[in-house]
């Protein structure tokens, strides 16, 4: 190859590449609750790696409180509109830690004497894009504890007896940039013309 190929074809690796490496952000302002206020943000460096979680939350009892993503943004009927957990794999309630949960199960979120959660976590089973993203369903906080598939009943693995649903969120698009978007199934290429020049012309350079 010579060097001026070899120049192109850096060029469209760096601008593809480049195109990879841009955060996906989206956002959820808590809602249908007088009492309970909040936001969650959620931040993934890149199609593969796991998801950053940001809570903020006011207004709680003390103590744990289920946290889920529930299958639909549909809030039209309250929290009870947003469908049970996100859980397209067709598997039982569990931890956030265990290798069999919904999609959705987040765990607890432990409020403070003053009711209030600021916590992070990373989780890599949620995902802010391909088949599964979770932009566009529902953040809901619970009344009660999860027991995290751990109880002695059957809703134990359904649900996690977390109770009735205190506040919830619609999952919304934080990102502003089409670059933004980068694992949206092999269009993240031909979206970018500049790239996809590069790498034609490197490839016909390069016979
Ligand atoms: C989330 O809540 C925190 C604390 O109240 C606030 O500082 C922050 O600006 C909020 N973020 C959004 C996106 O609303
Ligand atoms: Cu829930
Ligand atoms: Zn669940």
């Amino acid at each position: 190859m010579k060097y001026h190929h070899a120049v192109l074809l850096f060029g469209a690796i760096a601008a593809v590449a480049s195109a990879e490496n841009k955060p996906l952000r989206a956002v959820a302002i808590l809602s249908q609750s007088d009492t309970v206020r909040g936001n969650v943000t959620f931040s993934q460096p890149s199609c593969t790696e796991p998801t950053f979680v940001e809570i903020s939350i006011m207004g709680l009892l003390p103590g744990a409180h289920g946290f889920h993503i529930h299958e639909k943004g549909d809030i039209s009927g309250g929290c009870g509109s947003t469908g049970s957990h996100f859980n397209p794999d067709k598997l039982n309630h569990g931890a956030p830690n265990d290798e069999i949960r919904h999609r959705g199960d987040l765990g607890n979120v432990v409020a403070d004497s003053h009711g209030r959660v600021f916590t992070s976590f990373s989780d890599s089973v949620i995902s802010l894009n391909g088949a599964h993203s979770i932009i566009g369903r529902a953040v809901v906080v619970h009344e009660y504890p999860d027991d995290l598939g751990r109880g002695d009943n059957a809703d134990s693995r359904k649900t996690g007896n977390a109770g009735g649903r205190l506040a919830c969120a619609i999952i919304g698009l934080a990102s502003h940039e089409e670059e933004e978007w980068p694992c949206s199934g092999g269009g993240s290429i031909l979206l970018k013309p500049f790239s996809l020049i590069l790498l034609l012309a490197s490839l016909i350079v390069s016979v």
